[in-house]
């Protein structure tokens, strides 16, 4: 391959200087691995970045993103539609948890939450509660890097450089003592639900619109939801009319071993965003899902029938190529089984993964479906550098895991086989050991 100039890129959470000095290149790649810059195959331990279940390079998604291309490559997506885009938003909800009946088309995973947010605080206006305006999101959670997204989220580096941002307030995370090295859902920790009781309190339920969570947290390192907490977050939501947001850019369509966390775990929110595996990651895409209540409010109050009853929306939304590949993407799960395959596949990957414990430098190990987050214990006054090192190592020997934080994250291929969980926990090990 020829020198490619670094120089002009200014790469998205990225150590730009670190990369620039030593890259690490991708130029192609096939089922659940990548081929590098000097040829190498490298496994894909966390599907892209939590997009790419299916595989990639898969033809079908190829050929129907192709055929689109040559069909109806782009159509205003403002006061005109196509076809493809009403079939998808069907299809969609008909899996989606019962009551969530409408679709509304974004890009991304913080164009969910940007939407998904402006839904919440326009429905309370539209429902004549307009000092309903604030949105509550929780430690340690990531919605993006919109305005919004970072404003909700509960990342601290992402949000030291930014200042003040969309009005929020925070609950605690449930990563809590006690619950190290839990295999699945923790069975303490119910109550720290109740910490919403008090945050609702503190700013009175007329100014709150919503509380936006991630089921399980993805990004800070696979934080999976106690028993009965998000049941709990339900009941609060419900006494203090405030609309309950799930967050599933991550879990939704087969990472967990079922289509939706809601559906895993019996808690149906108000509205839920998803993104990433929706199209395989082949085509950006994203959608929020809310409720016919929701959505009939905003009909209801939209005056005159010419009128736009959401002023809300982007030039992509619904994109014709990008429906295209999530219906083949939709296909590919369906006919491969792929979310049974996972459900079936998770006892073996969780027995597997937390042999890891005690390895060096490991404090706790979580999981869910064919997600996995390791806490690794820090150098002195340095907590980011051990995860980078091990990743690294972890490359350098045929194995992309994502770091972040004082963690280690896993998002398994759907398709990989029980030799690559073996060998990959093998090499994780291994760069533990020598790291
Ligand atoms: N919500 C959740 C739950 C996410 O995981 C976003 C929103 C934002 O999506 P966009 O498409 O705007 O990036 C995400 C994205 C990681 C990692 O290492 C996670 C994400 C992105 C990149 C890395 O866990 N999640
Ligand atoms: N900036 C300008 C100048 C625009 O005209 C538009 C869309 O028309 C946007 C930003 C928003 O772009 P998008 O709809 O892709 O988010």
């Amino acid at each position: 391959m020829s020198e490619v100039n670094l120089d002009a890129f200014w790469m998205p959470y990225t150590a730009n200087r670190e990369f620039k000095a030593k890259p690490r290149m991708i130029v192609g790649a096939e089922g659940a691995y990548y081929v590098t810059s000097d040829q190498r195959r490298v496994f894909d331990g966390l599907s892209g970045l939590w997009t790419t279940g299916a595989g990639h390079n898969r033809p079908e998604i190829a050929d129907a993103v192709a055929r689109q291309l040559r069909t109806l490559d782009y159509a205003p997506a403002f006061q005109f539609g196509h076809p493809l885009a009403f079939e998808l938003a069907e299809r969609v909800v008909s899996l989606a948890p019962e009551g969530l009946d409408h679709a509304f088309f974004v890009n991304s995973g913080s164009e969910c939450t940007d939407t998904a947010t402006k839904i919440a605080r326009a429905y309370w206006r539209v429902s004549g509660q307009s000092s309903k305006t604030k949105i509550i999101g929780r430690a340690k959670g990531y919605h993006g890097a919109s305005w919004g997204a970072i404003s909700f989220g509960g990342i601290p580096g992402n949000r030291k450089l930014w200042g003040q941002g969309v009005d929020s307030d925070h609950l605690g995370h449930t990563l809590i003592a006690g619950n190290e090295f839990t295999r699945g859902q923790p069975q303490f920790g119910e109550e720290l639900a109740d910490e919403l009781e008090q945050v609702i309190g503190l700013h009175d339920a007329s100014n709150v619109a919503a509380v936006i969570v991630e089921p399980i947290s993805g990004s800070a390192g696979v934080i999976v939801p106690p028993v009965g907490y998000l049941k709990r977050l339900r009941e609060i939501c419900d006494r203090h009319q405030v609309l309950l947001i799930f967050d599933e850019v991550i879990t939704a369509f087969g990472r967990i071993g079922n289509w939706f966390a809601a559906s895993e775990f019996g808690v149906t929110p108000d509205l839920l965003n998803v993104a990433k595996q929706l199209t395989n990651g082949a085509i950006p895409l994203g959608a929020v899902l809310v409720t016919g209540e929701i959505y009939d409010a905003f009909m209801a109050a939209g005056g005159p029938e010419y009128a736009i009853e959401l002023p809300h929306g982007y030039t992509y939304s619904g994109h014709p190529v990008a429906c295209a590949a999530a219906m083949a993407s939709l296909d590919i799960l369906e006919q491969e089984g792929l979310i049974d395959r996972v459900r079936e596949m998770t006892p073996g990957f969780e027995s597997r993964i937390h042999e890891l414990k005690g390895a060096p430098h490991v404090t706790d190990i979580r999981n869910f479906g064919f997600a996995a987050g390791l806490t690794l214990a820090p150098y002195p006054e340095e907590p980011l550098r051990r995860p980078f090192e091990v990743a690294m190592h972890c490359w350098r020997n045929g194995y992309y895991v994502r770091y972040g934080g004082d963690t280690i994250q896993l998002g398994l291929p759907f398709i990989t086989e029980e030799a690559e969980i073996d060998a990959l926990v093998n090499a994780i090990g291994e760069a533990l050991t020598e790291n």
